[in-house]
């Protein structure tokens, strides 16, 4: 693992992570699922999280087992109806919903200087910003749909990490999902989880709850 010292910026992963919106995610796939009458599974919650709205639709439609060859078209029109049901509960979002901790941390990584980006899956991330009353502090965001490949390929951290003129190694990737984590490490910057350890096994520094995710904390916790 590099020296705490040649840290120069942050990569923040949005929904889980900022605030608590994987919750919403989950819902409004299960709504789909729901709709489309295919069974939810436990399963999905974790494995939905950090991918693409695509690949979390082939993930419910694939776990039927059928194969049915949807056309684009439906597709589409599955994807937009999960969207529609998430924007929905999105509305319920206010800066209260700023995950405990994640402002302070904000505020304390732009006193002392750090760089920040945003590096998530979401087309939604600047209404979801918007609403928290969060976007001044991302001085770069990665737009999504410009990428070629999602978590847990390293292009969404390496490309955060280049948005802010630095090398991966010299940043810390903050991530709830295992896809996430995979890509930070992938990327080659230092992984921090926000969750269990259990389920986050590739983190290098890994903490239950946002509360925890303090400068000092994360700097202890090299190595
Ligand atoms: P959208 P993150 C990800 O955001 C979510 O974790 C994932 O569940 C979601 O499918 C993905 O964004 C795409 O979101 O449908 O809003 O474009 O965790 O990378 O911030
Ligand atoms: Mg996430």
């Amino acid at each position: 693992m590099q020296k705490f010292q040649s840290i120069k910026g942050f990569l923040f992963d949005l929904d889980g992570v900022i605030t608590d919106t994987s919750i919403y995610h989950e819902m409004a796939w299960h709504q789909l699922a729901d709709q489309l009458n295919i069974p939810w599974q436990a399963a999905f919650a974790e494995q939905l999280k950090g991918i693409s709205r695509e690949a979390s639709l082939a993930v419910i439609l694939d776990s039927t087992g059928k194969h049915v060859d949807y056309s684009e078209a439906d597709k589409v029109a599955m994807a937009t109806a999960k969207n529609d049901n998430y924007l929905k509960l999105l509305q319920q979002l206010t800066p209260d919903s700023i995950a405990p901790g994640i402002e302070a941390l904000l505020v304390e990584l732009k006193q002392a200087g750090y760089a920040i980006g945003l590096a998530s899956a979401s087309k939604n991330a600047p209404i979801v910003l918007e609403r928290l009353g969060l976007s001044d502090y991302f001085e770069a965001r990665v737009d999504p749909a410009t990428l070629k490949n999602g978590k847990p390929a390293p292009e969404i951290f390496e490309r955060c990490a280049a948005l802010l003129g630095l090398q991966p190694t010299e940043c810390i990737g903050v991530e709830d999902a295992q896809s996430g984590i995979e890509a930070i490490n992938a990327a080659g910057a230092i992984s921090v989880g926000i969750g269990s350890k259990e389920v986050l096994t590739k983190a290098q520094i890994c903490f239950e709850q946002t509360q925890a995710l303090t400068l000092e904390n994360i700097r202890n916790a090299f190595h």
